[in-house]
């Protein structure tokens, strides 16, 4: 007491979640980490005030954490698997760097690619894209080497929103999608978990609309913490949303009056009024291959951008024109009956009643058609709001979908049904509707709006995966084949991780027919992603690591997948290192910023022991690797964020000799600042140290879509797919061209209208039809949920989390309704067995009321058995007993977290 202290403030970012970037400030008191805060200064900047949620607060303990990894590491045990010891001794970094080094340099001899035409590199990178964050100049490396195989599931993807990132991109410009929710006064949440998904931000924009009076409907099978702080709560059976959504579409179409939807935005601003041909694809001018309308002015049909045109939304016309199908095929009508695409849609969902639904997904008619039309009265066809000095229409009405939602089987279903309930309230890309919110399969991911080019028949472009006979890429390049397979992934940086990655891990065990011979890769990187933990069938995905011949892995504790490395590597963690990112402008989850620009992450701390800065580790591999060249220029050409040459202004390093850390981060920072101010102000590294962000308005015009469409005249692609069909009957042509057949579950989901299916069937018979059980053996469904404290299994090792998280209920058992436990025998507190078709798990009961009586809900994605800490919470986890199957990946390679189960007591309370 009494001595003389120093102790500074130290601006930086959190990312530990896809809900960030977020900013705070760490108090450090003679050179150690004590504290976390907001950063107040940031506070008129950042979208929640400059806050942090509670997962932040948990840095300075991850930062002392006792467990870490604090030197590089060798396997002296050469076997590998989960009873193996690895038999990890410490080395230097070099010997390390060494190690590696010299398995690339034989790799790259080799050839980039091995005999199967597959990466011989590969790598995965975890929790939705975050670690790109906090890998400094990797991305680089991994430019500078060539082709690399991102496309092994590391959890993300597949289990997240997937098919919502797919059609969200096709359709609105949108990876994921969110209400506007300081403008919206009624959300319908379809397992949207935002209280507790949603970070600082989301959390901060519910609560401020829910002051404001705006009304939130939770539709999910267990309450959580989100449904229990809505207006009300909808217990839906698992997997029937699609029921429910197309009951929606029905009761709008079919209940109320027309003049009640926003029939100028469906006119105008959709494909609608489109004619629909014999075939199936729209009708054509035959000169200009233009899709036509009816005109009502002349009686005719007209391209569809003809000047002057008044398009009828309803009927059937006789006309004459062309329809051009999938590849060549092409058939002229003369005559010929056709109809809107708006009369088909009436027609398609004529039997999707309320009544329908209701002995699908177990809820009320009367529920679903009051849902219904609150929705629409609460939309407010016809108002408009001013914005920026822009008169835009307002619609407060949202509907967002949660994962096991927008993913797996019926996600497209799910997807195409909300987005259709908003164009028919033009509720879509306006103030108060449904939005999106960043790109990521489209280019350039940094702004939405610039993505918006006019592509064929008036809809935006898309880059899809070519499936005509030359384009179509038959050999795939990846081992989940991803752009052979999957023609709406694009290809992005992004659509490797976002292909059907379970396949790169089921294909390990057996090639599919007509397939290259499955080769593992030679080198597999890993970083901020367990895998071993967080995908599904847990066993056979750790079986296949096994075998891997050569892994590294970059180290924070030990944990399931670093137990299968050869090397482990200790980085800098987040309070550590450091980097310049870009923040601002709209991202996922609800980060909707007044202002973009860039924020500084730097070391609060030097990193403890020997754990080294990623940049260090990133340069000493391309030096000893021998592509130092190659890594500088992709810095240059702004791999590690930012191009360092632009109009005016020009930091490229000099690519034949290594730079520090210091150095690339003040070239990135000078470029980036420059870049932000159009040249007018330059700011090295030392300024970004002391002012942490730098910031210039983002237009609020911009977190719409519907502006850019108008300025350029486009429709959104609603309602009626024939691009799909197109390209869906072409991708059948290929594939069964080479004798694949094991796609055609698949392909049967390219319709111009997604199908009812029965979805929980899907799932039930999968079980019964690859492991022999009985359906009816298996009556529970289980699902997961997240939790606010918890960052997928990233922050597991961290006490003060636990500490938290120990107060909201579910975090240590398994959550089942307590009548039917009370049925079964079931105490609070008893240890339960929850087996599936391939395995049985344990875990305590945690009975509640706010469960439907068939479903039981694990929390998170716990049962570690290496992680220290913990791997002694004995909190059972839903992913090993999920099998990865390709009867359960829908088209777009998705699958879900949820699986069928039988459940017993086989102990009383702990
Ligand atoms: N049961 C269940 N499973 C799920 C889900 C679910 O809801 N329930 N959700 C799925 C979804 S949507 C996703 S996106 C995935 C995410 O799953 P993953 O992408 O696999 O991510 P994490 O589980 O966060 O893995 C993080 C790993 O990084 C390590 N780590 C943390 N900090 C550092 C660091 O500073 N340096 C280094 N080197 N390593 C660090 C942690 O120890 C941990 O092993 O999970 C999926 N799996
Ligand atoms: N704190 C925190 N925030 C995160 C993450 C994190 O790990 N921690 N991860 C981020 C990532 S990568 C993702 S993908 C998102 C996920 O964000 P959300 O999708 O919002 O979150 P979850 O809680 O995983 O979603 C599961 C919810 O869906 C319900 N559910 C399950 N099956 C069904 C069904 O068939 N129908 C309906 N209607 N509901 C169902 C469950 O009851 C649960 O409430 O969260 C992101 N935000
Ligand atoms: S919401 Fe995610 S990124 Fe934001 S402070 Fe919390 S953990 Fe960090
Ligand atoms: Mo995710």
């Amino acid at each position: 007491m009494g001595t003389a202290r120093e102790v500074r403030k130290v601006p930086t970012y959190c990312y530990q979640c896809v809900a960030g970037p977020d900013l705070l400030t760490v108090t450090v008191e003679d050179g150690v980490a004590t504290k976390v805060e907001p950063n107040f200064g940031a506070a008129g900047v950042h979208p929640a005030g400059g806050k942090v949620c509670v997962k932040a607060y948990g840095l300075v303990q991850k930062t002392y954490n006792p467990h870490r990894v604090l030197t590089p590491m060798k396997r002296t045990n050469p076997r590998k698997g989960r009873d193996e010891d690895p038999g990890f001794v410490p080395i230097s970094w070099d010997e390390a760097l060494d190690i590696i080094a010299a398995k690339l340099k034989e790799v790259r001899a080799k050839g980039l690619r091995d005999e199967s035409g597959y990466p011989r590199l590969a790598a995965s990178f975890g929790g939705g894209g975050t670690p790109t964050q906090y890998m400094g100049t990797l991305p680089a490396f991994l430019a500078a080497w060539g082709p690399v195989d991102m496309g092994f599931g590391s959890g993300q993807g597949v289990k997240c929103y997937h098919s919502e990132h797919l059609y969200g991109e096709l359709w609105h410009r949108a990876f994921t999608v969110t209400p506007d929710t300081p403008l919206t006064e009624y959300i319908l949440s379809f397992g949207s978990n935002i209280e507790a998904s949603g970070g600082v931000c989301g959390v901060w924009r519910h609560a401020d609309a829910r002051v404001r009076g705006a009304r939130r409907v939770q539709i999910e099978p267990h309450l959580s913490v989100t449904g229990a702080c809505s207006a009300e709560w909808i217990p839906i059976r698992p997997k029937t949303d699609a029921a429910f959504l197309h009951a929606m579409v029905h009761v709008l179409l079919h209940e109320i009056p027309r003049e009640r939807l926003d029939l100028p935005f469906l006119r105008e601003r959709t494909a609608s009024p489109y004619l629909v041909a014999p075939n199936g694809f729209y009708l054509r001018d035959p000169e200009s291959g233009k899709p036509l309308v009816w005109d009502e002015a002349s009686g005719r049909a007209v391209p569809f951008d003809t000047p002057g045109v008044r398009p009828a939304l309803e009927g059937r016309y006789r006309a004459s024109g062309i329809e051009l199908g999938a590849d060549d095929d092409r058939w002229v009508h003369e005559d010929v009956e056709v109809e809107t695409a708006f009369t088909r849609l009436v027609e398609f969902c004529r039997g999707h009643t309320p009544e329908w639904a209701a002995a699908i997904c177990d809820v009320p008619a009367e529920t679903i058609r009051r849902v219904s039309r609150e929705y629409v009265e609460h939309a407010r066809v016809g108002a408009t709001i001013e914005i920026e000095g822009r008169t835009l229409p307002l619609r407060p009405v949202a509907i967002t979908l949660g994962k096991t939602v927008n993913n797996g089987w019926g996600g497209y279903n799910c997807c195409w049904a909300r987005t259709l309930l908003a164009c028919l309230v033009g509720a879509l890309e306006v103030p108060g509707g449904t939005l999106g919110t960043t790109v990521r399969l489209n280019r350039p991911a940094s702004d939405r709006h610039a993505s918006v080019r006019p592509g064929p028949d008036g809809f935006m472009d898309y880059p899809w995966n070519p499936t005509d006979r030359e384009g179509w890429l038959a050999e795939p390049d990846v081992r989940n084949a991803n752009r052979t397979l999957i023609p709406l992934v694009a290809n992005s940086p992004w659509s490797q991780a976002l292909g059907p990655t379970h396949l790169a891990w089921m294909m390990q065990h057996k090639a599919p027919e007509q397939f290259p011979r499955m080769t593992p890769p030679e080198v597999w990187i890993v970083y901020r992603t367990n895998p071993a933990i967080s995908f599904w069938h847990t066993d056979k995905v750790s079986e296949a690591m096994a075998r891997f011949p050569f892994v590294v892995c970059f180290a924070y504790t030990r944990d399931e997948t670093n137990h299968m490395a050869d090397i482990l590597l200790p980085d800098a963690t987040d309070l550590e290192g450091l980097q310049l990112m870009r923040i601002g402008g709209t991202k996922y989850q609800e980060q909707y910023w007044d202002h973009q620009g860039f924020a500084l992450r730097q070391p609060v701390v030097p990193p403890r022991g020997e754990a080294r800065d990623f940049t260090w580790i990133a340069t000493e591999l391309a030096r000893r690797v021998g592509i130092l060249k190659e890594y500088n220029e992709a810095i240059n050409r702004g791999a590690a964020g930012v191009r360092l040459k632009g109009e005016g202004w020009d930091f490229s390093l000099d690519p034949e000799r290594p730079h520090s850390v210091e150095e690339i981060w003040d070239a990135n920072c000078k470029a980036a600042s420059a870049e932000l101010t159009g040249g007018k102000e330059v700011h090295g590294l030392d300024w970004f140290r002391s002012h942490g962000i730098l910031v210039r308005p983002f237009p609020r015009l911009h977190w719409y879509l519907y502006p850019a469409l108008v300025d350029q005249g486009l429709r959104f692609e609603m309602p009626y797919q024939e691009r799909l069909l197109r390209v869906g009957t072409q991708l059948e042509r290929r594939l069964h061209e080479r004798g694949i057949r094991w796609w055609d579950k698949q392909l049967e989901e390219y319709e111009p209208f997604p199908e009812w299916r029965d979805f929980p069937g899907i799932y039930r018979r999968a079980m019964a039809e690859n492991f022999g059980v009985r359906e009816e053996d298996f009556p529970f469904w289980l699902v997961t949920a997240r939790s606010m404290q918890y960052a997928w299994g990233n922050n597991v090792a961290i006490q003060q989390i636990r500490e938290v998280a120990k107060n909201v209920a579910g975090h240590d058992g398994v959550i089942i309704n307590a009548g039917k436990a009370a049925e079964l025998g079931i105490r609070d507190g008893d240890l339960i067995e929850i087996r599936s078709a391939i395995k049985a798990t344990r875990g305590r009961a945690i009975l509640r009321q706010g469960i439907r009586p068939d479903t039981i809900l694990m929390l998170g994605q716990f049962d570690h058995w290496v992680t220290p800490y913990a791997k002694d919470f004995r909190t059972p986890s839903m992913n090993p007993l999920n099998p990865m199957l390709l009867d359960l990946t829908d088209s777009t390679g998705s699958g879900a977290d949820i699986v069928p189960v039988a459940i017993r007591r086989v102990g009383g309370a702990a």
